[in-house]
């Protein structure tokens, strides 16, 4: 009888840490949600976002523009810290058939929308990095990011 009860209690001690341990795993996977906003001004509504390191972003990236796509396309294409962001964004203008994310540079790629036509959206869930600093985000569409369109996830 004794042992009957030890054997349920270490039973229920083991289901409730359990449980615990799947409700702390789901708030650690709960992303942030960051919504940025591009229009035909070319210019994205936020400049900075800040981050902690291995945060999980699901960030949401609207085009609230009314031109075509092929003239006023949009994307958010977050780069490596180290990343030569006007080497990107140059590379960039000549990578129309893969949506302006050159292939030879695809490597300092972190994450990336589709290109996106007036009153699309997209979303793309991010894991930022373990290591603190800047890292770039740009619209890599033709122009976009020399006028401006351009912003960084500073994590700290
Ligand atoms: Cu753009």
């Amino acid at each position: 009888m004794k042992t009957r009860n030890l054997f349920l209690v270490s039973l229920s001690a083991l289901l409730l840490s359990g449980l615990g341990q799947s409700v702390a795993l789901a708030a650690a996977a709960a992303p942030r949600a960051i919504e940025i906003t591009a229009g035909d001004n070319m210019k994205f509504n936020l400049a900075t976002i800040e981050a902690k390191p291995g945060e999980v972003l699901k960030i949401t990236l609207k085009n609230i523009g009314t031109m075509p796509k092929e003239a006023m396309g949009h994307n958010l294409v977050i780069l490596k810290k180290d990343a030569d962001v006007n080497a990107f964004a140059t590379a960039a203008t000549t990578a129309k058939a893969t949506e302006y994310i050159p292939e030879s540079l695809k490597g300092q790629v972190l994450a990336h929308t589709p290109l996106l036509g007036p009153r699309k959206s997209a979303e793309i869930t991010f894991k930022v990095p373990a290591e603190t600093g800047d890292y770039p985000f740009i619209c890599s569409f033709p122009a976009h990011f020399m006028v401006g369109m351009k912003g960084v996830i500073s994590v700290k």
